[in-house]
């Protein structure tokens, strides 16, 4: 996607302060550090927009970025920073739980991690939460710029197995530095948002309409075969 604008549009700490214009959503989430803001930037082309930090734990508030007036990315706080409170944690979990159960606009979650190392338990855990909320999720491991492109599979294979991670999610290796997956993660997040899904329920209604027939169809064969047992054991008016 070619992305011609990009606003930053609210820090909210609250539901009733999320966008109410109902465009699709793609949450960003990911430890701390690891790399969610740059991630930003680099998808919109800015250096600057999404504010990246060397200190980490700063960003406390789903953070709104209005693209092409079509679509957000939604920065969650990072996870797993050491020095951030059981009750700042509480409040972190409470925040995440309701958006992905209630936000109906989210379309896709980016589960950011990096390439480099092996997923930390937050990493597992976040996933696995994902996939008990019942999200669209696409794992990019980034920071692959950090690493010999020799290892990539390697380290591919090591984050895919940590994470348990299943095929009918999407992965893209990525890098902020190079730009590596860009175009690649672009498509994933099209496909994501702009899936129609009353079009998609139809689809489903036709392929469902389709196997009734088949039934149907099944059913006279297995009928017509009643029908000759019939014929040979049964009265005709049965
Ligand atoms: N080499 C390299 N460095 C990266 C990459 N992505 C992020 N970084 C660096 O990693 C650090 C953290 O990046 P951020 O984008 O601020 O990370 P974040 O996840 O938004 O961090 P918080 O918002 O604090 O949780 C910065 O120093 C970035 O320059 C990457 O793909 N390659
Ligand atoms: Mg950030």
């Amino acid at each position: 996607m070619k992305v011609n604008q990009a606003e930053f549009i609210i820090s909210a700490v609250k539901p009733d302060q999320y966008p109410e214009d109902g465009l699709p959503e793609i949450a960003l989430a990911g430890r701390s550090n690891v790399g969610k803001s740059s991630l930003t930037n680099r998808m919109i082309n800015r250096k600057n927009l999404a504010r990246t930090s060397a200190t980490p734990g700063k960003t406390q508030h789903l953070n709104y970025y209005k693209i092409n007036e079509m679509m957000y990315f939604v920065d969650f706080p990072g996870y797993g920073y050491a020095k951030v409170s059981k009750t700042q944690r509480e409040a972190w979990g409470k925040m995440i739980e309701r958006y992905l159960l209630e936000r109906e606009p989210l379309k896709l979650v980016l589960l950011i991690i990096d390439l480099r190392h092996e997923p930390s338990k937050d990493d597992i855990l976040m996933y696995d939460w994902l996939k008990h909320y019942d999200c669209n999720i696409c794992v990019v491991a980034t920071k692959a710029d950090k690493i010999a492109r020799s290892k990539w599979a390697k380290h591919v294979k090591i984050v895919k197995q940590a994470l348990g991670f299943v095929p009918e999610d999407d992965f893209v290796m990525f890098s902020s530095e190079t730009g590596l997956g860009k175009d690649e993660l672009w498509a994933v997040i099209e496909r994501h948002a702009f899936s129609n899904d009353e079009e998609e329920d139809e689809d489903e209604d036709e392929q469902d309409a389709q196997s009734d027939e088949e039934v149907v169809e099944g059913k006279e064969i297995t009928d017509s075969e009643d029908e000759l047992n019939d014929k040979a054991d049964k009265p005709a008016d049965q």
